[in-house]
């Protein structure tokens, strides 16, 4: 299992710009399928700092790579192109619009912080990027009220005297969501509402809608174009509007991303994705090094040009996620090497969870876990913490 990451935003924000620069275009012909079904899904990475070298090992990642201790974890990038005004109801290419958000578990939203594209992705002056937040959030409340309408309809359509539980009929309405009955209750409830849908107005409803969504669809923003200077002003304003600290704002260029990808394919630049510098070791143009230098100015200002930033913000702090290293308390290496595996568990994962994730028998068999870099047991509920390095002990 990967995550999914999708990309959404309006047309000519830089959607195509930041997948292309973020699923590298190194990835092996054939090795995923999805690549050539699909030209939108992709494989890009997270980083995370890699484990061996503590152990004085050095890893075989048996997918993604290590470059320097640093670890690159594959996960699935979607360009979700078709964010138009309607596109909850169809319109444009609303349904696979709504399939792929359906299928992310965090959304990017690529903002143009440069104010240069009005609503339908048009060339304008001064559009407040604020308006965008707004559009796709509201786009996505409406969906989920609808869904949310059908199922208080499913509720009220079962049969007189049946003992029957809103939360219940939500949650099957909602399935798609991955949100659980349980979880449901606490959201009705948490909003100041008693489990009877008879009782929710229109507000009631919205609001409910709306917290769901926000629940369910983890999302930041990448406010990208800031290597324009207008972007930079915006970025400003809106970062310190109390209305939005709801939200995570990262600031990205994906021109500068895919200027060094380039430079850095063409061995023109040594540089490494996500760092927060790059050098020149090939002779340049004046006119390729004053490009170079722009992306500079960049890169030393936001610490990086903000791509990976946004990815691994999406996954591990807006969704919570973590990395886990198997490991094994008596050195890390098998005949297949050391650290093979980096895997991201969902927030508040356990040594159990962790098992399972390996395989069902593992979880099945599970007697305790180690805790290889402290050397000590943990229990199969224990919560496990980013980048820990877990040995799993089993009965078989
Ligand atoms: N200045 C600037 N322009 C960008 C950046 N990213 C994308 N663009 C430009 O914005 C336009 C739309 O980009 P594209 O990736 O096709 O956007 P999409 O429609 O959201 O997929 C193109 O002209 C890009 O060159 C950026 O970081 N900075
Ligand atoms: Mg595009």
């Amino acid at each position: 299992m990967s995550y999914k990451i999708g990309l959404v935003g309006k047309p000519s924000v830089g959607k195509s710009s930041f997948f292309n620069s973020a699923t590298m275009g190194d990835v092996p012909e054939g090795a995923y399928p999805f690549t050539t079904i699909d030209p939108s899904v992709g494989e890009a990475y997270v980083r995370v700092d890699c484990a061996a070298p503590e152990f004085d090992e050095s890893c075989t990642p048996s997918v993604g790579f290590c470059d320097d201790g640093v670890r690159f974890v594959p996960t699935k990038l979607v360009d979700v192109a078709g964010l138009i005004p309607g596109a909850h109801e169809g319109k444009g290419l609303g349904n696979q619009f709504l399939t792929d958000l359906n299928e992310a578990d965090v959304l990017i939203h690529v903002v143009d912080f440069s104010g240069k594209t009005d609503v339908e992705g048009e060339a304008t002056e001064g559009h407040d990027p604020r308006d965008d937040v707004d559009f796709l959030e509201n786009e996505l409340d409406m969906w989920y009220l609808e869904i949310l309408e059908k199922g208080i309809e499913r509720y009220r359509s079962g049969y007189e005297g049946e003992e029957r539980a809103i939360e219940a009929d939500l949650a099957e309405q909602m399935s798609a969501f991955k949100i659980k009955e349980e979880e449901l209750k606490q959201v009705i409830l948490g909003q100041g509402l008693d489990l009877d849908p008879a009782d929710w107005d229109g507000t009631d409803r919205e609001g409910l809608a709306r917290e769901i969504r926000k629940r369910t669809k983890p999302m930041c923003i990448a406010a990208n174009k800031m290597d324009d200077p207008d972007a930079r002003e915006n970025f400003a304003e809106v970062t310190s509007d109390p209305e939005y600290d709801h939200l995570t704002f990262v600031p990205v260029s994906a021109h500068a991303a895919k200027a060094l990808k380039k430079a850095a394919d063409a061995g023109v630049v040594d540089y490494r994705a996500g760092d927060d510098e790059f050098e020149v070791v090939e002779d340049v143009s004046d006119e390729q090094r004053a490009g170079l230098e722009r992306i500079r100015d960049h890169v030393d200002r936001y610490d990086g040009t903000g791509v990976q930033r946004a990815l691994e913000t999406a996954l591990f702090d807006v969704m919570g996620a973590m990395a886990i290293f198997p490991g094994s308390a008596n050195g890390s290496a098998d005949e297949k090497g050391a650290f093979r595996d980096c895997f991201v568990l969902p927030e508040g994962s356990t040594t159990e969870d962790f098992a399972y994730h390996l395989h069902s028998d593992i979880g099945e068999g599970l007697l305790h876990g180690v805790d290889c870099r402290a050397g000590r047991q943990i229990g199969s509920d224990h919560e496990l913490s980013d980048r820990d390095v877990v040995e799993v002990v089993t009965t078989n």
